[in-house]
């Protein structure tokens, strides 16, 4: 695992907070944030590889929509064994894709290539494999679909989609629990009261959760003719889209 600085961002009272941005400070402190503030993370990132090994194919692309420091694409280097595959990792924070390009130094066994572009402006062709691991959230709602068709079109038969969101519930109950148990981990994650505030704060309208019948239903309409959610930790879940 990448080297990481601890997170406390948001220890500290901040007179003002401004919308979350993915920037130089967070980039030091990543891998320990998203660890610590996503349950789930490693294990659906281990997955990933997993499914990159059985979905790659030989003479097509993987992509990685969203790569920050390019956890899921290391996870499918390790495990692709089919031939001739590229990794296209793309991201439009320079500050991610400069540490993520210096990280990877050793370029070996399945290519990657890293790039500096909105995933809205990427072209996605001849794709096995498409990854959205916790990246949609951050799309305006308005983007999302036409960013799914671009998927979808890219994608070859038998393709896959993995996607992972944070999620909404349309049940008011669930909403409130399951948001409540986010908390919790947190807590129990070392965050404090004031730092889950103060970064709940900084993510409103910046991460915009959807409910899984809501993916669910624009998945199929971009054309995906199986969706399923194959992982959930409370209010976090990785869903598997197939064309
Ligand atoms: C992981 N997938 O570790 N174009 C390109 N990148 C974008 C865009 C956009 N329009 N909007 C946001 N991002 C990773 C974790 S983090 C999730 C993904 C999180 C990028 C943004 O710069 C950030 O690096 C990433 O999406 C979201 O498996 O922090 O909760």
């Amino acid at each position: 695992m990448m080297q990481s600085s601890k997170d406390s961002l948001y220890a500290n009272p901040l007179g003002e907070i401004t919308a979350f941005q993915f920037d130089e400070s967070v980039v030091d402190v990543f891998p320990d944030m998203i660890q610590r503030s996503v349950p789930g993370y490693s294990t659906i990132v281990s997955a990933i590889g997993l499914l990159a090994e059985r979905f790659s194919r030989e003479n097509s692309n993987c992509y990685d929509l969203g790569c920050s420091l390019g956890a899921a694409t290391l996870a499918m280097r390790r495990q692709i064994t089919a031939k001739n595959c590229r990794i296209v990792a793309v991201d439009n924070s320079e500050a991610m894709v400069n540490r993520f390009r210096r990280n990877l130094q050793s370029n070996v066994g399945v290519p990657v290539e890293v790039l500096c572009r909105d995933i809205r402006e990427v072209e996605i062709k001849n794709a096995s494999v498409v990854v959205l691991n916790f990246t949609l959230q951050f799309i305006p709602v308005a983007d999302r679909e036409r960013l799914l068709i671009a998927i979808y079109r890219g994608l070859l038969p038998g393709g896959i989609l993995i996607l992972s969101e944070k999620l909404a519930f349309e049940d008011e109950q669930q909403q409130a629990l399951q948001s409540d148990m986010h908390h919790l981990f947190k807590k129990a994650q070392g965050y404090s009261e004031l730092e889950v505030s103060q970064k709940r704060a900084a993510l409103e309208n910046v991460l915009i959760p959807e409910a899984f019948s809501i993916h669910r239903q624009r998945l199929i309409k971009a054309g995906f003719n199986s969706v399923e959610v194959w992982f959930q930790y409370f209010n976090f879940a990785s869903m598997i889209a197939l064309k």
